[in-house]
């Protein structure tokens, strides 16, 4: 927390703003749990407000900082400029006034802003303090440049103490690394015997698990811009070594391409917008880059380019970064670190999430808030296109690789906004007419779908809709034939996995499948309160039937699973 500590007050708004009103269409999807957590915990000091009629009280704009942080900086930005919700800078909220603002969080929107107030995640008392607070200046949380990553690096066992083989039983292949959320750990489990071997402390509320090349090192980050590295040949893996690249972040990746196996690692940070080279053995901090600058398009300078996935690539000593709120992707090359080259790539805005095509050649990356995905080919480092998806908010994960009956292979995603589905054609020379093109749409569940996952030894495509306002929807998942996609309106099998497992109480979600190394199961987290049960189904694909139900009172908040083999190769 002190290295956040200098945070610089708002400038001070005079009362008559206080009857001025918010504008429309703020917005992130029901429940998509935003949650820049650390800065939410600063203490900040009170803005004076005039003296006869303050907005906020100390202990309210206290209150406001720490909502807006943990639950409208992710889709609104810190410096709020917008992004999956709206812009939130006081030249629109003072003109939309304070009345317009309370109803908006009240009620939210069709267009995904969720409804704090009649949902009752916000009290009546909190929606005034967030009406009131958005009226204000957005506060600026300090830098964190190279001084404050290299202060927080700290190497737990030097590779010269590390073993010099396997020292568990563990198929470290069939293993699952799954983000324990709301307990800031991952715990890993056997992909056979589904018995957890061990649970390890990493950063606050972690998001992704990445592997090294050779599938020793697991690396994951926390929202807190903590990166975990820990030693999977271990008896029982442990953490080797951990730093912080910045405040806030959500990707890690590491070097994939021959000759760089296991020698570095990158980390990509919300706040402050920037990327961090590591090395890969000890997470030494060798670089760090600021995503700072123009917009691709109206080439406008942004303050706040949020650094949204990274891969690796498989085709040269690269890794793609996708910055969010400017819709560049960075070819960034790692073989000489001294005399960085960056490739720069127009995409388009605001990018999110994505993966490789089944050939690991092309990258398909959602930019969620203008409906498009772009794909960049890693071989070339060109944008190829940039195409309209026809659903609402694509939010494919890193999306799935069919092979579609007719159009060949495949790569599917779902729609946060929308049950839409769409099947991108990725094979430019067997199915040239279809490249690039969406080739067929299907409808799943509902809205609220996050991620759609297969793979090749499946014959099924599964897509989830955790964050469907509809309990039953939620807690279940859609499954499709592949080799049946060819006929007219394709149907779906529901597989009622919450209902499954059974847990005791609460209205837990559905969320992100993935495939164990054979590709004969798929393990589905059961994402439950903190306080509350949770579990892992684990689903055979073969009957589309449960298999195993996983629960153990260390299984809190369970959300992201990578399996490291599928992890490493990029399998889905
Ligand atoms: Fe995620 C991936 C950002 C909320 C679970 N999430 C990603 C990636 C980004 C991202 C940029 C891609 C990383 C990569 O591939 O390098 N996520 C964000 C947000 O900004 C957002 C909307 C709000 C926030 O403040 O974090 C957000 N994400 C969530 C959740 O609420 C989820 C459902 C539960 C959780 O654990 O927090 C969630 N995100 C995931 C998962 C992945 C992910 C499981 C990886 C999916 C995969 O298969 O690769």
């Amino acid at each position: 927390m002190s290295a956040l500590s200098g945070i610089r007050l708002p400038s001070l708004l005079s009362g008559t703003a206080l009857v001025l009103a918010l504008g429309a269409g703020a917005g992130v999807s029901q429940g998509y749990d935003p949650a820049s957590n650390t800065l939410g915990q600063l203490g900040l000091e009170v803005p004076g407000m005039t003296a006869d009629q303050p907005l906020l009280s100390a202990d309210e704009y206290a209150q406001g900082n720490k909502i807006f942080f943990e639950r409208c900086a992710g889709c609104h930005g810190v410096l709020r400029k917008g992004a999956t919700g709206k812009a939130l800078t006081t030249d629109r909220t003072r003109e939309l006034g304070y009345e317009y603002l309370h109803d908006f969080i009240t009620y939210g929107s069709p267009a995904g802003m969720p409804n704090w107030g009649t949902s009752g995640e916000l009290t009546e008392d909190q929606i005034s303090i967030m009406a009131r607070y958005i009226l204000l200046d957005p506060a600026t949380p300090p830098e964190f440049g190279m001084p404050q990553i290299r202060d927080s690096w700290k190497v737990f066992v030097a590779p010269q103490d590390r073993p010099t083989q396997k020292m568990n039983d563990i198929d470290i292949d069939n293993l699952f690394s799954v983000t324990l959320r709301d307990t800031g750990q991952v715990a890993l489990i056997d992909g056979a015997s589904y018995e957890i071997k061990a649970v390890i402390d990493t950063g606050y509320a972690v998001h992704i698990s990445r592997i090294s090349a050779s599938g020793r090192y697991l690396y994951v980050i926390g929202r807190d811009a903590k990166v975990t590295m820990i030693d999977l040949w271990m008896d029982p893996p442990a953490a080797v070594a951990e730093i912080k690249v910045g405040s806030e972040a959500r990707s890690v990746e590491t070097s994939k391409y021959a000759g760089y196996e296991d020698k570095f690692a990158i980390a990509g940070a919300y706040w402050p917008p920037q990327y961090v080279i590591m090395d890969g053995d000890t997470l030494e901090p060798l670089k760090v880059e600021s995503t700072r600058g123009m917009t691709y398009d109206t080439q406008e300078y942004h303050p706040e380019p949020r650094v949204a996935s990274i891969v690796a690539s498989h085709f040269a000593p690269e890794f793609v970064v996708n910055v969010k709120e400017t819709g560049k992707v960075l070819m960034i090359d790692y073989s000489d670190i001294k005399n960085l080259k960056v490739t720069e790539i127009e995409a388009e805005r605001f990018l999110h999430d994505g993966g490789f095509d089944s050939t690991g050649r092309y990258f398909l990356v959602a930019a969620n808030a203008r409906d498009k995905v772009a794909v960049i080919d890693t071989k070339q480092d060109k944008l190829v296109s940039v195409i309209e998806t026809g659903g609402v908010k694509p939010h494919p994960g890193r999306g799935a690789n069919i092979n579609h009956p007719v159009y060949g292979p495949v790569w599917v995603t779902s729609h946060l906004g929308d049950e839409t589905i769409s099947l991108i054609g990725t094979d430019p020379q067997g199915h040239p007419d279809q490249a690039w093109k969406v080739v067929q749409t299907l409808e799943g569940l509902g809205g609220g779908s996050l991620f759609v996952k297969t793979h090749p030894n499946s014959d099924h495509l599964y897509v989830d809709a955790p964050l469907n306002p509809d309990p039953e929807t939620s807690g279940s998942v859609a499954v499709f034939t592949v080799s049946q996609l060819g006929g007219d309106a394709p149907e779906y099998t529901v597989l009622p996995i919450a209902q499954w497992a059974a847990v005791e109480d609460g209205q837990p979600r559905v969320v992100q499948g993935e495939f164990n190394k054979q590709g004969t199961e798929i393990w589905f987290s059961v994402w439950n309160a903190k306080d509350k049960q949770s579990a892992i189904v684990v689903v055979d694909d073969a009957t589309l039937t449960l298999k195993k139900v996983i629960k153990d009172e260390r299984l809190v908040t369970p959300t992201g699973k990578f399996n490291v083999y599928n992890t490493r190769t990029d399998t889905y």
